[in-house]
């Protein structure tokens, strides 16, 4: 069955010309994805209210990744390896799946798109391995927003080979020293800043007053992200998925970056769900799979 059988999709232009798909969910909610990168830009909620930061700076020109949303890290997380930061696959232009796997059964009332990505021949030079990456994107009820990767090793060379990964999600928040990550407590955390070290989290929920960038390790399936001033929580649910990258380049490294906003820092904060530690192996024939539910839910009512 094709894509355009399954998901009647409009795929119009977006920044500069490059392509991008607007999923509409039927209580108002939607998701933009651009075909670069499958670089998901925008996520509304029913009430149209933007949930991912992006940069005011960001200029939508190819090669250079988009500053925002969510960038798939992928075949390579960071500097983990010989790629370049977070691997390719986030500026390489993907193509609509016409083969995508099979639905799972609870589909209905659900909005969703089929991409893939599979290697050129410049992209087995620098990393020389044959893959197919199915990515669906679907916005369901209430808003969510899921995120399902497929990573097939398509080698006929018997050989497996092994990745690292991440759904770099940059969070909207309304004042970064208002938020609290809760779901991290007393977990190990490799700390970017500190020579990639290993701590312990102290802590009872995480709260930001300067620069983090830590991989947190073996995490729950469920974090939280909780903005006390817009009252609004973020959930996490990840599958596949082991560990959990938090970031924020706080006021100096915001500066030295040129497409990101001086204070931009105070308004985002990304918490990505990732596969770092124990990076993924596959023999030929075998296929991962790793996935990300995000949910917005409203605490007016909480507080
Ligand atoms: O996920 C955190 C991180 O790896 C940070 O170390 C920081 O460099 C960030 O990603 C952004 O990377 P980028 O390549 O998008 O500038």
């Amino acid at each position: 069955m094709s894509t355009s059988e399954r998901t009647p999709v409009d795929v119009i232009k977006g920044v500069n010309g490059l392509e991008k798909v607007v999923l509409r969910e039927v209580h108002g909610s939607s998701v933009e994805v651009y075909l670069y990168g499958a670089h998901v830009t925008s996520w509304k909620n029913e009430h149209g209210e933007e949930l991912l930061f992006i940069s005011s700076k960001e200029t939508f020109k190819p090669p250079k990744p988009i500053r925002g949303g969510i960038p798939i890290c992928f075949p390579q997380f960071s500097n983990l390896g010989p790629l370049e930061l977070h691997g390719f696959a986030r500026n390489r232009f993907w193509t609509f799946d016409d083969d995508p796997p099979p639905l799972p059964p609870d589909v209905t009332n659900k909005v969703f798109l089929d991409l893939i990505l599979r290697p050129t021949q410049e992209d087995l030079k620098l990393w020389p391995h044959s893959f197919e990456y199915h990515l669906r994107v679907t916005l369901g009820p209430g808003s969510d927003l899921m995120l399902t990767s497929r990573v097939r090793n398509t080698g006929t060379d018997g050989k497996p080979f092994t990745f690292t990964f991440a759904y770099h999600t940059y969070f909207a928040v309304s004042d970064i020293s208002e938020v609290r990550v809760e779901g991290l407590e007393t977990l190990d955390y490799l700390d970017n800043c500190q020579k990639r070290e290993r701590f312990t989290e102290q802590g009872d929920s995480l709260t930001f007053e300067s620069e983090i960038d830590r991989i947190y390790l073996s995490t729950p399936t469920k974090i939280a992200v909780m903005d006390h001033e817009k009252k609004r929580t973020f959930l996490i649910r990840k599958d596949g998925l082991p560990d959990a990258v938090v970031w924020n380049p706080w006021d100096k490294k915001a500066k030295a970056m040129v497409d990101f906003g001086d204070d931009e820092y105070k308004h985002m904060l990304c918490v990505e769900a990732a596969a770092v530690e124990n990076p993924i192996t596959l023999k030929p024939g075998e296929e991962w799979r790793g996935r990300q539910q995000l949910s917005a839910v409203s605490t007016l009512l909480d507080s």
